[in-house]
């Protein structure tokens, strides 16, 4: 048996989806562990381009399990869409597994998502509206809704009455916005219910018994460690854990399991929403940047915000997930750079700062230091052998794995499955 996982590194959009469809080629089974539609992912194939959000990318593959586990928060209604949208595209979800123990997003926690944005005004997260913080808060709060009520029509009628009551005084009396109709809800959700039922299984059985099988499973990261609830930019993060610690609860497995665990580092970083971003280029680089790779948004449409790779908050990332590996993304982008800038460290006062810190309004404070690397100034898309890169693209790469301490396993050259070099 062998495990791989999968975790972005940065803030998101990485390019674990095309990581993730790569690994998958040897995967039997590919698991989601958290997060919800407010992920996006792109994966290339045969020239066309397929958006993936709450499914695992291993679905572009006929014979891989794909199971959306237990730590993933669903929204019905756009995993519906997304099936049927890859069914149109020829693409068979049947393989499809959904835990019976995975939260349900309602229309409320995507009112109360907007709502409490709106209410925070320049203080805003920036999030996607899904829904995720609100469905996440729930659980937490021990009255959400999981897969296994939404499959049991009396259990989840009143589950749902209850819930729906809640909801509308705070959406009426808190926020002043207009409340749901419960009935209409129900039948909605019942709706739903019966299209998803053919999918729905207790996935921690049936990962235990995949892995006793000797199958080789893949963990499949959404989101990124500085978006991890705890551990990154709080309160300017999601409401899971994207980390490897996060997957080992969401999927149902032990710690001792996860191998092979890759980091995906994009050769320079971006972020979407609200939040610190040390090393943010406001500038003609940063616009061209976004612009030669369509740096917006995949679910919002919003623009990223571009910066150089900031190798603290990676070595940082590489702490959190203990990464074996990284998968560098996206170094094509940097072909006609004369010269390009990683982030060595942060300092305050002249001083270098040790930790990563917790609190935003120090972080503001410290400056990135910054080592120059020279460009390569050459396409190196067609590129296939590690050795064949220009020398200068071998010099930054291997300076991004020695300055976070993690060996490259992967450098990808172009959205393609093709376009993938790997360097162990
Ligand atoms: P949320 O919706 O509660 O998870 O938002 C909280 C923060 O997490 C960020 N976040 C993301 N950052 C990058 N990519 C994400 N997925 C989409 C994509 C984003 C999009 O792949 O492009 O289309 O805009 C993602 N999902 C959540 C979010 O920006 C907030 O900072
Ligand atoms: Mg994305």
């Amino acid at each position: 048996m062998a495990t791989a996982m999968v975790i972005g590194a940065q803030w998101g959009d990485e390019g674990k989806g095309k990581i993730v469809d790569y690994l998958a080629a040897k995967a039997d089974v590919v698991v989601r562990s958290q997060g919800g539609n407010n992920a996006g992912h792109t994966v290339v194939t045969g020239g066309k381009a397929y958006p993936l959000r709450l499914m695992p990318s291993g679905i572009m593959y006929p014979d891989t399990i794909c199971i959306v586990g237990t730590g993933v928060v669903i929204d019905p209604k756009s995993l519906l869409e997304e099936m049927n949208a890859l069914k149109a595209q020829g693409v068979d979800p049947s393989n499809l597994q959904i835990s019976t123990r995975a939260h349900v997003v309602f229309p409320y926690h995507i009112r109360l998502d907007e709502a409490e944005e709106a209410r925070k005004g320049n203080r805003k997260i920036g999030t996607t509206k899904n829904g995720i913080g609100p469905c996440y808060a729930d659980k937490i709060n021990r009255i959400g809704i999981r897969i296994c009520d939404l499959m049991d029509k009396d259990v989840f009628a009143e589950k749902l009455k209850y819930n729906v009551e809640v909801k509308n005084m705070l959406l009426e009396r808190l926020y002043g916005v207009e409340g749901f109709d419960y009935e209409q809800m129900l039948k909605d959700y019942l709706g739903y219910a019966e299209q998803l039922r053919p999918y729905v299984c207790d996935t921690n059985h049936t990962v235990h018994q995949y892995i006793e099988e000797g199958k080789n499973v893949l963990f499949e990261g959404a989101q990124a460690s500085m978006l991890d609830l705890d551990n990154g930019t709080y309160p300017y993060v999601t409401s899971s854990h994207p980390v490897a610690g996060g997957a080992c609860v969401g999927a149902a497995i032990g710690p001792h399991l996860m191998q092979n665990i890759f980091g995906v580092v994009k050769a320079y970083s971006t972020r979407v929403g609200e939040g610190p971003f040390p090393t943010e280029l406001n500038n003609e680089i940063g616009n061209n940047i976004r612009e030669i790779a369509h740096e917006y948004g995949t679910v919002t449409g919003r623009p990223r915000r571009v910066g150089w790779l900031d190798a603290r908050a990676v070595r940082y990332a590489a702490g959190l997930s203990s990464f074996d590996y990284l998968a560098i993304t996206r170094l094509d982008v940097l072909d006609g750079m004369d010269e390009i800038k990683i982030c060595v460290g942060y300092e305050k006062d002249g001083q270098p700062v040790e930790e990563y810190p917790a609190d935003l309004k120090y972080l503001e404070q410290l400056t990135p230091v910054y080592r120059t690397f020279k460009g390569w100034k050459q396409d190196i898309s067609g590129i296939r052998k590690y050795e064949e890169l220009p020398e200068n693209a071998r010099i930054y790469v291997e300076a991004i794995a020695q300055l976070t301490g993690v060996p490259i396993g992967i450098v990808s050259v172009g959205p393609s499955r093709e376009q993938t070099i790997v360097v162990k």
